[in-house]
């Protein structure tokens, strides 16, 4: 699904960040539907806690370079998404990514309890959630895009065919 007749194909417009290369694994599914629907996207490790200068530049970089959204992945104490919104106003969607003892409750926790002012839209926990990260970036991109509303649209209606086919072994 290429994005001809659309101003997201050539320029990048939306941002994924993660706090370890270990969040691949997850974030990966975010980056796939991307580029599906070819949006013009950078992927790269960005640490809150170990690369806390480099976080704040891309931050305050973030809308002077065109990002029109930042999905961010993190697990365990994951304040990459919130802290990353402290410093822009691009819309941060915050994607918990699962952790080895608390399974990504404690990644989905410090995501989605912001304090008043300062909003992370949170998704759910591992690849569903990276998924539909991108599918929400794509819907912001959407509203002032006809032609990638138009291919957002395709694609639901190619899932709600999906489940209407479904077939079950009774
Ligand atoms: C967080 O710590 C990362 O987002 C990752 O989910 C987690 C573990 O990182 P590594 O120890 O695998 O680098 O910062």
């Amino acid at each position: 699904m290429m994005a001809t007749n659309s101003n997201v194909a050539n320029k990048i417009v939306v941002g994924v960040v993660m706090g370890s290369s270990s969040d691949w694994d997850v974030m990966q599914n975010a980056v796939a539907i991307l580029k599906e629907f070819g949006i013009g996207f950078e992927a790269k490790v960005v640490s809150a806690h170990r690369m806390p200068d480099e976080m704040f530049a891309y931050a305050e970089t973030a809308r002077e370079r065109g990002l029109r959204a930042i999905i961010a992945g993190a697990g365990g104490a994951a304040h990459l998404p919130g802290m990353i919104a402290a410093k822009t106003i691009v819309p941060v969607l915050g994607v918990p990514v699962p952790s080895k003892y608390l399974r990504g409750e404690d990644s989905l926790l410090s995501i989605v309890q912001m304090p008043k002012g300062i909003p992370v839209s949170t998704f759910a926990i591992g690849e569903a959630g990276a998924a539909n990260a991108a599918l929400a970036a794509i819907a912001i991109l959407a509203t002032t895009d006809d032609a990638l509303a138009a291919r957002l649209i395709e694609f639901r209606e190619k899932q709600t065919q999906v489940a209407r086919d479904m077939v079950l072994p009774v």
